[in-house]
């Protein structure tokens, strides 16, 4: 619903209203949490939880999943750049009509790889497959926690709404191990249970406080333009966690425009 926080919008909202501006500059100091309810996708009947918080940069991941395949290793990142939403746990999104719903498919949903959350070393998209470094579902559990660096386009993701945690790899057909006849999209050599979508989250702003409801819908009527764009602007703020005093204090300057 609420995809287009995006950072010009902000903007706009800081320059015409000074007080935004400093809540915003606020919001980047110290540190800021975000959790994801990790809910199946695939049929995998895996779930979980994941936490980060951001210091600047610096991110500390902590998730816990379980109803993976035991013993395997299950590849897992931020993804970025879309929506910050997920396919659904059923076809739905099986585009081609393979059985699963693969990494291509959902990509419309969670973007593509911000970051792989290996367990020691590089970080990068590089590492998407690097699956020595990834978690091994021990039991069919994973609990992983590590303090990295993220990129700035990684952040400001966060800040937008649209991160994503995803842990892949499947046991569709129930035999133990990653095989069948379907092919990953993402590296051929490899069957598409290593890769599908397991499980899969976008991280919202832990709550830190009273956030005003109603947002870009208070915006909408005759004078759309600066106007709705200011609404979006106090959305993107609550979602950062900035003071809802002063958002509400916006929006009652609307109302006594209207
Ligand atoms: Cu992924």
């Amino acid at each position: 619903m609420r995809k287009a926080f995006a950072l010009p919008t902000v903007a706009i909202a800081a320059a015409a209203f000074p007080l935004f501006a400093m809540s915003a500059a606020s919001a980047h100091e110290g540190s800021s949490s975000y959790q994801a309810n990790l809910a199946s996708v695939n049929g995998s009947g895996v779930s979980g939880t994941g936490m980060v918080t951001l210091d600047g940069n610096t991110a500390t991941v902590k998730i816990q999943a379980s109803g993976l395949l035991a013993g395997s290793p299950h590849a897992q990142h931020f993804h970025i750049g879309a929506q910050g939403t997920c396919p659904t746990n059923g076809l739905e999104d099986d585009a081609d009509g393979d059985g699963f719903v693969s990494v291509t498919e959902a990509a419309k949903y969670y973007g593509a790889i911000g970051t792989s959350l290996t367990l020691d070393g590089d970080t990068s998209p590089d590492s998407g497959l690097a699956v020595d470094r990834f978690p091994t579902a021990e039991g069919g559990s994973i609990s992983y926690d590590r303090t990295f660096e993220v990129t700035d386009e990684v952040h400001q993701a966060f800040e937008a709404g649209t991160a994503v945690i995803v842990l892949h790899g499947i046991d569709k057909d129930g035999s133990g191990a990653y095989d069948g006849d379907v092919v990953s999209d993402l590296d051929e050599s490899l069957p598409m249970e290593a890769t599908a979508p397991a499980a899969c989250g976008g991280l919202k702003a832990a709550q830190m406080g009273t956030t005003p409801s109603g947002g870009a819908e208070t915006g909408a009527g005759s004078t759309a333009g600066l106007e709705n764009q200011g609404a979006i602007g106090v959305g993107a703020l609550a979602a950062v966690g900035a003071a809802a005093a002063g958002a509400v204090a916006y929006r009652r300057r609307q109302a006594d425009q209207a």
